[in-house]
């Protein structure tokens, strides 16, 4: 009864344990960000993408940091949505159809020309 009692226990801490352990954060260079739209469009864009929480891009070190679910996602698909929103993510170049479609402020050197 004892190490039934034992083994039910330990059984639900590795539950919590994973639960607990469900995100883990990440950081993205998105070298190729320009303005406070790119920033709402990364933002807004990854925060639908399933296993993605919390994403934030820092205009000024132009680096992208969320969590993420490795059940669900990985950094490849990530790397992924990123490119699929227009962006650059680390090595991983920007779909070009998703780049031609950005605001003209939002390509690079877009900021200079205004
Ligand atoms: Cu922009």
């Amino acid at each position: 009864m004892k190490i039934k009692v034992v083994g039910i226990s330990i059984l639900f801490s590795v539950l919590m344990i994973s639960c607990n352990g469900a995100s883990e954060e990440i950081i993205i260079n998105t070298p190729t960000i320009q303005c406070g739209m790119c920033q709402k469009i990364i933002e807004v864009g990854l925060a639908k993408v399933d296993g993605i929480s919390n994403p934030r891009v820092d205009l000024k070190t132009k680096k992208t940091v969320l969590f993420y679910n490795p059940e669900k996602t990985n950094v490849k698909l990530i790397e992924k949505a990123v490119s699929d929103l227009g962006y650059q993510a680390n090595d991983l170049k920007a779909n070009s159809t998703s780049y031609a479609d950005l605001p003209d402020c939002c390509k690079i050197g877009g900021m200079d020309k205004l």
